[in-house]
């Protein structure tokens, strides 16, 4: 028996564009010619494939919701069904995508000098260049504002000191955007004293040192790293002009987010696939185990959700496209779809019995990624906060 394709249950597809098919297709397919036959490998020996990264400039997908600069100006439910497919392969090459063109990308486009978009981004969207985006510290993750990474001015340059953690690919950037606290009381350089502003800062540069975080038991096939500053001078024009404050980095958080909640229903609808597929052609008790009813309600209560995740992330998706997508929002779509996606994860595993513990299917890779996805870029409870915050008109943090 060969299990129909889930996402024809439902005809997603008729709520799409023809473009929007096209770069989903194009995403399928580099998913499954190029990382779904290395990806259980690279996973286990905790390989990131550099070579990936040109193929996924030459697709098109770095920077691809960015108008201009060798981008391709797609819209953002584009964008989401390529974070989707790519992540259905692994959360670590759509975790590239997002930090390379939500973070990295977006907070040139969206806060850079024009000098400053015609050098780093025609390069990165080809994927000749990477880029990384260095906010969280060592301290903690989700309150930026105690961020103690400190820029000085000192005649024609700043004077960067601090560190950073969980900077994905830092190791192998081409360029970091380091958010620092401006240490200047005259406001010249900045909206008042201590605003919090980015600065391009090419990975060369003395006193830059990005090391790899050892041990990781999810992520494996991508790169995240400990940084060091220490007394990093970058010229005046380093400053990214158009950003003061945390509201910055946060603006570049929403597009790494809204990623999330399209990608994150790609590692579930990987799970159910597999469970689904497993289901037809086990047999236990001398029948297939997904002739059981238990079986059955699990693999019904996974499908409404990989259904409700993916048409949640379509209606973000076309807010997105008419400038009306709200923080709040975007925290519903990712507390939402990673946490189902995680729940998946554990009723595939479930299903799959003794096997999904083994790397024959994808189901613990994804579980054990989905951990990180679930963490980063807001945690559960920061967008439980978030949402609280806009019901209640009253911040818990
Ligand atoms: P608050 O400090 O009061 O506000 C600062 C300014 O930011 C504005 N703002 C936003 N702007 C746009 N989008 C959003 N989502 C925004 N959220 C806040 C805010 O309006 C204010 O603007 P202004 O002009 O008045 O100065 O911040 P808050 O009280 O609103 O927010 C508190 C809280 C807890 C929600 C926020 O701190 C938060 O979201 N924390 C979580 C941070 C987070 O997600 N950290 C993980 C980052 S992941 C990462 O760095 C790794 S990158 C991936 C990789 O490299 O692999």
């Amino acid at each position: 028996v060969i299990a129909p394709r889930i996402d024809t249950v439902f005809d997603l597809d008729a709520l799409l564009t023809d473009e929007e098919r096209e770069w989903q297709q194009r995403a399928r397919t580099v998913a499954q010619e190029r990382i779904l036959p290395i990806i259980e490998d690279d996973f286990e020996q905790k390989h990131f494939r550099r070579e990936l990264v040109k193929v996924m400039g030459d697709a098109g997908f770095l920077g691809m919701h960015l108008q201009g600069y060798g981008c391709a100006g797609a819209g953002a439910v584009a964008y989401g069904l390529v974070c989707l497919e790519l992540e259905a392969a692994d959360s670590g090459w759509r975790t590239f995508v997002s930090v390379q063109g939500s973070l990295a990308m977006s907070a040139i486009h969206k806060y850079g000098s024009e000098e400053q978009k015609q050098r780093w981004l025609p390069g990165m969207a080809a994927g000749d260049l990477i880029g990384c985006f260095a906010l969280t510290e060592p301290q903690g993750g989700s309150d930026p504002a105690a961020m103690i990474t400190v820029a000085r001015r000192e005649g024609d340059e700043w004077i960067i000191d601090g560190a950073k953690r969980w900077i994905g690919l830092a190791s192998l950037a081409d360029v970091a955007v380091v958010w620092a606290r401006v240490d200047d009381a005259s406001g010249a350089y900045g909206a008042g004293a201590s605003a919090v502003r980015g600065f391009l800062v090419p990975t060369t540069t003395a006193g830059f040192t990005a090391t790899p975080i050892d041990g990781k038991l999810s992520m494996r096939a991508s790169v995240q790293c400990d940084l060091d500053l220490d007394g990093v001078r970058v010229p005046a024009d380093a400053m990214l002009p158009g950003a003061s404050g945390l509201s910055g980095p946060f603006g570049c958080l929403n597009e790494a987010r809204y990623g999330i909640v399209w990608g994150a229903m790609g590692a579930a609808r990987s799970c159910l696939e597999a469970a689904l597929e497993r289901s037809m052609t086990r047999e236990v008790f001398g029948r297939p185990i997904g002739a059981n009813q238990l079986t059955q309600a699990k693999l019904a209560d996974m499908f409404v959700e990989v259904e409700k995740g993916v048409l949640l992330a379509l209606h973000l998706g076309r807010l997105k496209e008419r400038g009306a997508l709200t923080p709040a929002q975007i925290s519903v779509g990712k507390l939402n779809s990673v946490r189902e996606a995680l729940e998946i994860a554990h009723q595939a595993r479930s299903i799959l019995a003794g096997d999904g513990i083994t790397n024959a299917f994808p189901v613990m890779r994804h579980a054990a990624n989905l951990e990180s996805v679930r963490t980063y870029e807001g945690t559960d409870e920061i967008h439980q906060l978030v949402l609280g915050r806009a019901l209640t008109g009253i911040a818990a943090f």
